[in-house]
């Protein structure tokens, strides 16, 4: 029979129709099997799908189905982190409400994911944007707030002073607002917070025990939490130089060893004895004020000049009641940070050494490296931060770092000022409290109200949700909420007196920190989350997303998982076991002459006597083949998902996706390659018509025995079953693939001696044609249940049980050695397993790589180590 070609245009639509009208992929809650939770994050509706979505998507429902057919009950859903800033820029730049604009993008973006072909339960979708989802985030916020896990605080914050309208960090270009060019000034505000900082130990703790995260991940994490053990030190101030008679200047530091190397210190723009000393020199003042302009953002920090500017106040050092140290005030010392105060050892820290260079304030090494001599060690550019011996430090000279840090806080934790300790051992964590308030309309509400009487009165939750107004307006800078005429003025819960609504609604980091919880039972209208249910389907056993996520956004999420242990809506501390970070889809970029950017779509790129030279399609104008980049709209290097369904169809898509390089490594988007995999499946059409044909008249019954023939095609395909059963597991997939592809090469070598093979051969065929289209099935679905027809298979292949592995079958009945002569290799010898060391040494001395490297001379030993080696000494 010839088979006509593979036609995804017909086929796909069908089969996503099928899986839907049989609602195949919706899992219950009350279904007895294990569960496996897959979770990919979930996609912000911007109006379309995007490659890396794909990507994103085909990795998890890979494992999906798989799992599926492995028997667990999957959970596998989908929804949308639909709140945010960009619908209220459509909303300013062309007129459509958010609400509008977001429930738009959902269903066209909805479309295009079904034309996927992913095994998704729609049945639990949801959009944060549904008050039937943000009501319950409300009532959490509220619950929080109770268990002192919520909380106001005064926070700085980007403030515009021409449009009067806070701005989001993203909202801020160059110091300047981003409408009105403004430089933007910071102010502090009462801000709602979330205590992430209560859980900063646990959390550092607790990612030892995720072993199935990235390890990249999990010290990303670390660092963000940044948990450094130090000392708190009082240094007292000579009172004589201080502006209002303050006494001592507290500090943090990690490296009290390096005390005798103090040159200065310094403390942050905000720090009340700045304050102080501002109130009294207008040129302190203005310096304060012209720092302070650069902001806060830590990279800003890190890479600006370093500035100081000399107080006057003199501190003492605490070793020495003569030694006096200049106070700064620095724009690198940050008062969110430790005590807002430090002291400078510019010989071993790079920032203080860049201080003290700018300001001629010079250096002591107090650290001398092992390979150095502490007699001419010096530091000019360099600061050391290396190991080493105390050095130029009296009574800690000769020391390693760590018994000068313990000596020095041993002497100042029990020498004391006042009643008070002068040193004390600390603890500190970089992790800041989660601020969420965010001037925005389109968020969650926070459900609070304030009342000039009874000051913050939670929103009752019979009055739950606090539901958007649909009718507000962006044609005034700032926070709809607050213009809106009538939304934020109500009466008091409490007192029944006028109050106003809190406008600020929630960060959307706090949308996406449960979303995953929530899907264990969207339904349930009461609660957040069921007990039994989600204590039940949680934790997400494999959670798929970018790197870019890595650390807020999990970190968001564990946390919010305790803070719903401790409010009783959940059960456990962790939400991932696994973690999966996907590479990017990257492609090349191409440039016209005039430098603008053309998109791959527009170009014919041809390699002449091997040169690569890309044209344009209309024109013939030469165009500049630019690095490999990650896709985006700016580069004009992407390919969009809709354009390459239609052409090739989704399964093409997936198994490009899948088999060009490591799921966790960036692919390069390669039209070639696409192609490849195009004709890859029509090649496997090919061959299962092939083998349906033969199968139709192979034996129904097993054969009680199979020839070598039969034997080699069997061991092919559950060798490939077994590989690719353990290597879907481990997400390995262009590994499976490649297996998959060897697979079919063994299949059709055999299909290739003609149609009327021995009976044995004939079942073996089917059996092979089966188990290669189930191994296929994950990857490329829609091909997989045509196929599954065509051999005549009962059901859909998607909910057939994952095939049988015969381990007899795996034993391989070889063995391959490695050969030396002399202890070097010379190559390699495969013989019958079993066989022993006289015939082992028979085939090892025949081999003509040994021959020549013995060179004649006569063999005196063969050492054969079993399984492994074969040693020929001469
Ligand atoms: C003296 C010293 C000498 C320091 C030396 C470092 C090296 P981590 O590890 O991040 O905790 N520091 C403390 N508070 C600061 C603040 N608010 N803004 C900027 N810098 C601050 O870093 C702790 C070190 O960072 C502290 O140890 C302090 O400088 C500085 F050779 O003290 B160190
Ligand atoms: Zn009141």
């Amino acid at each position: 029979m010839t088979s006509e070609r593979y036609n995804a245009r017909e086929t796909e639509p069908r089969w996503q129709r099928q899986w839907d009208e049989k609602a195949i992929f919706a899992s219950k809650n009350d279904d007895p099997r294990p569960k496996y939770y897959v979770l990919e994050m979930f996609p912000y509706p911007s109006g379309r799908i995007h490659i890396g979505h794909v990507r994103n998507y085909t990795l998890g429902d890979v494992l999906a189905r798989f799992m599926r057919a492995k028997g667990f009950n999957v959970l596998h859903p989908m929804g949308w982190d639909a709140f945010g800033l960009p619908a209220e820029n459509a909303a300013i730049e062309r007129k459509v409400a958010p609400k509008a604009w977001t429930y738009d993008n959902i269903a066209a973006m909805k479309k295009q994911l079904q034309s996927i072909g992913l095994s998704l339960d729609w049945s639990r979708e949801f959009a944060t944007c549904d008050p039937s989802y943000y009501k319950h985030q409300q009532k959490m916020f509220l619950d929080f707030l109770r268990a002192g896990l919520a909380e106001r605080e005064k926070r700085k914050l980007n403030w515009d002073p021409v449009d009067m309208t806070v701005l989001a960090n993203e909202q801020v270009i160059d110091g300047r607002g981003w409408r009105s060019g403004a430089v933007v000034e910071q102010r502090e505000m009462n801000q709602w917070v979330f205590k992430i900082t209560k859980y900063s130990q646990e959390l550092l703790d607790a990612l030892d025990g995720l072993d199935r995260w990235p390890d990249k991940v999990r010290l990303m994490q670390r660092n963000w939490i940044g948990r450094s053990e130090g000392l708190l030190i009082r240094f007292a101030l000579d009172t004589a130089t201080s502006p209002a008679g303050e006494t001592e200047l507290r500090i943090f530091t990690t490296r009290p060893d390096t005390l005798f190397g103090a040159k200065f210190m310094a403390i942050s723009a905000d720090h009340p004895l700045a304050q102080a000393a501002a109130a009294k020199n207008p040129k302190l003042a203005e310096f304060i004020a012209d720092i302070k302009k650069i902001g806060t953002a830590q990279e800003i920090i890190d890479t600006a000049e370093k500035q100081g500017f000399d107080t006057g106040i003199k501190a003492i050092h605490p070793f020495d009641p003569s030694w006096k140290l200049p106070v700064y005030v620095a724009n690198f010392v940050l008062m969110e940070y430790g005590t807002g105060a430090i002291f400078g050892c510019p010989a071993h820290d790079q920032r203080d050494l860049d201080f003290v260079n700018k300001y001629k304030l010079g250096n002591v090494p107090v650290v001398c490296p092992p390979d150095a001599d502490p007699k001419t060690f010096v530091i000019t550019d360099t600061a050391y931060d290396g190991d080493g011996r105390m050095i130029n430090s009296r009574f800690l000279d000769g020391m390693t770092i760590e018994q000068a840090k313990e000596e020095v806080a041993k002497r100042l934790e029990t020498e004391t000022r006042g009643n008070a300790p002068v040193g004390e051992r600390q603890v500190n964590f970089r992790l800041r409290d989660w601020g969420i308030s965010r001037q925005r309309y389109w968020g969650c509400p926070i459900p609070v109200i304030h009342c000039p009487k009874c000051d913050v009165v939670p929103v009752p939750d019979k009055d739950l949700p606090v539901t958007l107004p649909e009718d507000a307006t962006f044609d005034k800078p700032g926070n709809a909420l607050d213009h809106h005429p009538t939304w934020k003025h109500v009466t008091c819960p409490k007192c029944g007196g006028k109050a106003q609504r809190e406008t600020d609604t929630m960060d959307t980091f706090v949308d996406s920190s449960w979303y995953f919880a929530r899907f264990t039972d969207p339904w349930n209208e009461a609660a957040p989350t069921t007990p039994k249910i989600v204590n039940r389907m949680m934790p997400v056993d494999q959670y798929i997303g970018g790197v870019e996520h890595a650390i807020l956004h999990l970190l968001y999420s564990r946390f919010f998982t305790r803070a719903m242990k401790a409010t009783g809506h959940i059960d456990m501390k962790e939400p991932f076991a696994g973690m999966f970070t996907q590479g990017m889809v990257v492609h090349e970029t191409y440039q016209k002459a005039d430098g603008t950017f053309v998109t791959p779509a527009e170009v014919k790129v041809e390699a002449i006597d091997g040169i690569r030279r890309a044209t344009m399609i209309y024109g013939g104008d030469e165009v500049t083949i630019g690095p490999i980049e990650k896709m985006s709209k700016s580069k004009k290097n992407t390919v969009d998902p809709d354009d390459i369904i239609a052409t090739y169809g989704a399964d093409v898509a997936r198994w490009f996706m899948l088999s060009d390089s490591p799921p966790d490594r960036d692919v390069i988007w390669s039209d070639e390659r696409v192609q490849g995999a195009s004709r890859f499946v029509q090649r496997l059409w090919r061959l299962v018509n092939e083998s349906a044909d033969i199968a139709r008249s192979a034996p129904a019954a097993r054969p009680a025995s199979f020839g070598p023939e039969a034997l080699a095609l069997r061991k092919a395909a559950h060798g490939a079953l077994d590989k690719v059963s353990g290597g879907i597991e481990r997400l390995h997939f262009n590994v499976c693939l490649a297996h998959i592809r060897e697979f079919t090469n063994a299949l059709a070598d055999v299909l290739a001696k003609g149609d009327k093979p021995a009976p044995d051969v004939a079942w073996a065929i089917k059996e092979a044609a089966v188990i290669l289209v189930q191994l296929i099935s994950p990857m490329m679905p829609h091909l997989a249940e045509e196929c599954w027809v065509v051999l005549g298979q009962p059901g859909l292949v998607s909910e057939a049980d994952w095939p049988q592995i015969e381990r007899d079958l795996l034993v391989e009945d070889t063995v391959t050695l490695v050969v030396q002569v002399n202890g070097k290799k010379r190559g390699d010898v495969t013989v019958p397993r079993g066989a022993q060391n006289p015939e082992i040494e028979g085939a090892v001395l025949a081999l003509d790589a040994v021959k020549q490297a013995l060179g004649g001379k006569p063999v005196k030993k063969v050492i054969v180590v079993p399984m492994r080696i074969v040693n020929v000494v001469g």
